[in-house]
């Protein structure tokens, strides 16, 4: 899966309608009163967040979006017609952001939660409405109130209950290829994976949760170093971050502090996450350096941190990995109302 993580759209909600000018004309009345209707409201914009998109995908062949105009007053009376309102379906997790891209909009992070963005003008007064002792022939009739147009942001940051995170080529989408239906592409080269993917992991009938394999992460990341720190956003969500090591990395404590200090650089929450340190690739290694390098990762991690050797190649170890994680997404699932969301493959 692609994955389209903000695209901008240009939004415009309906103008009002204009208010009518009309005399009543009959045969028997020589001097018809005004009734000229008022013009209708104009189509809102509205924003519609569904459950089974995942992606932004269609934004990003259409970007433009109007809703419909009010219709004119008429003679008679008449009130115009109201414009059709806009609905923009967007999946849940979707935030509204306005041009600037920080000010937030709405934020759409349950499913069917509506938002009006734009208002529809409404529509202008009829010739009727003026009608008093005083004037009792107004010829005034007002144009509709124009919609208001807006370039937006939206931004999806993907609910995933757990996010994988590491240097490039720590094995990431190997382990997601491994636990998941996910098929991510997996090379020995750096920055192959481009953007987040998602896959379900399923533990047995009880116990499944998301999985985010993201881009690697350098040092200097949140200065914009190689992909820079845009995909972090779908960690925050999170409730446990999964840190891969490649064991067969010569500094292996540097790389975990390297990949800490991004976390921490990043802020929103991160580097406070419950985080499980996996150390990977350990089908290359011998036993003896398994456990020396566990402990150097150990001794950098801190005590509140789990050290897990694994293998994504061979599966050694991944389902103590799996475990863990499936163990702390449940505690931290037990301490809000919000379950995963399970939304995407
Ligand atoms: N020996 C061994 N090699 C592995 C293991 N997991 C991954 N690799 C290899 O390491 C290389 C990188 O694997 P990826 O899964 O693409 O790594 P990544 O972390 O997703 O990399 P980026 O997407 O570039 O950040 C590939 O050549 C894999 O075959 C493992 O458990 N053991
Ligand atoms: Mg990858």
């Amino acid at each position: 899966m692609k994955f389209l993580d903000q695209c901008k759209i240009y939004l415009k909600s309906g103008d009002g309608g204009r208010g009518s000018a009309s005399f009543r004309r009959e045969r028997s009345i020589e001097f018809g009163g005004p009734d000229g209707g008022d013009g209708g409201k104009g189509g809102d914009v509205v924003l519609l967040a569904q459950d089974n998109l995942n992606t932004l995908i269609d934004y990003r062949y259409q970007q433009h979006f109007r809703a419909q105009n009010g219709r004119g007053g008429a003679g008679a009376n008449r009130t115009g017609a109201s414009g059709r309102d806009l609905v923009l379906r967007v999946p849940t997790g979707t935030q509204i952001l306005a041009d600037d891209k920080e000010t937030l909009l709405a934020d759409l992070s349950r499913a069917g939660q509506r938002v009006t963005l734009l208002r529809g003008g409404d529509g202008g007064f009829g010739n009727s409405h003026y009608k008093s002792a005083t004037n009792r022939a107004p010829r005034r009739a007002d144009p509709g109130w124009p919609g208001r147009e807006e370039w937006v942001w939206l931004r999806l940051k993907l609910i995933a209950d757990a996010g994988l995170v590491g240097l490039p080529n720590a094995g990431k989408s190997t382990l997601l290829s491994r636990v998941s239906h996910a098929r991510p592409k997996i090379a020995d080269y750096p920055f192959t994976t481009l953007h987040p993917q998602l896959g379900v992991v399923r533990l047995d009938d009880e116990t499944e949760f998301v999985l985010a394999d993201l881009p690697g992460l350098i040092e200097g990341a949140s200065e914009g170093a190689g992909l820079g720190t845009r995909f972090l956003g779908h960690v925050e969500r999170c409730a446990v971050i999964l840190h891969l090591i490649d064991g067969t990395e010569a500094d292996i404590a540097g790389g975990y502090r390297a990949i800490r200090r991004e976390l921490a650089d990043y802020g929103h929450g991160l580097a406070d996450k419950p985080e499980i340190v996996g150390l990977n690739k350990i089908d290359a290694l011998e036993p003896a350096e398994i456990e020396q390098k566990r402990r150097a990762l150990a001794r950098a991690a801190g005590p509140g941190s789990k050290v897990l050797p694994l293998s994504g190649g061979s599966g050694a170890g991944v389902a103590q990995v799996l475990g863990a994680l499936a163990a702390t997404i449940a505690s931290a699932r037990a301490g809000s109302e919000n379950g995963a969301l399970v939304d995407a493959e």
